[in-house]
């Protein structure tokens, strides 16, 4: 069976067909860019982003939306993380973190899925903390400075393998990937 993944980031991209292989399902890339609502949750921006491509994309098709919430920073940067990565970037939100004794934070991912113009919305959360310095070269985004519960490493750190057993993404990729395993032929 084949499902298309509708993405800009690489990363995103890989980390999802390892997801979805493992459920016999080929992902395929359609590399766009969409438009992105502003809204306080990544659920809202999902399911609006799902909508707007439902007519004009080929179906059953995926889109994800996601984002790392910082407890001291009031869950910033959130639906904002994207444009803060590319902006202040690692070194920015970690100045921003400096003195805070609270450094709990959460990567929240949301699938959206669509087939018969129905969304259906898959939810991945992974509970962590931000590190005090940016460590390892693996990964993208922010996985330098997040350090999932119950473990020393951060995803920088870790096999793609071993990211996707804990990680946000991992969680809500095989949500979407057994209700496409159990609900499409
Ligand atoms: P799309 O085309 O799929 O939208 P994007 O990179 O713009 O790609 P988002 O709008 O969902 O994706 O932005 C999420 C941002 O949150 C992403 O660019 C990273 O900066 C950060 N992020 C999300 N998941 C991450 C992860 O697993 N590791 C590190 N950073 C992550």
């Amino acid at each position: 069976m084949r499902v298309y993944f509708v993405t800009s980031n690489d990363k995103k991209f890989e980390e999802a067909s390892k997801v979805f292989s493992s459920f016999a399902i080929k992902l395929e890339r359609i590399n766009r860019k969409y438009v992105e609502i502003q809204a306080d949750k990544l659920e809202e921006v999902a399911e609006f982003s799902a909508r707007y491509l439902m007519d004009n994309t080929p179906k059953p098709f995926i889109l994800e939306d996601s984002g790392l919430f910082i407890d001291a920073l009031k869950g910033f940067p959130g639906v904002y993380s994207s444009y803060v990565f590319r902006t202040i970037g690692l070194q920015g939100v970690l100045s921003l973190m400096e003195g805070k004794s609270n450094r709990g934070a959460r990567f929240l991912s949301v699938v959206a899925v669509v087939h018969n113009n129905e969304v259906v919305l898959c939810r991945g959360v992974c509970e962590g903390h931000i590190s005090h310095t940016a460590r390892g070269h693996g990964g993208f985004g922010f996985d330098p400075i997040f350090i999932p519960r119950g473990e020393k490493r951060t995803f920088a750190e870790m096999s793609a393998a071993d990211k996707n057993a804990y990680s946000h993404r991992g969680k809500s990729m095989r949500l979407a990937a057994k209700y496409i395993a159990e609900n499409m032929d």
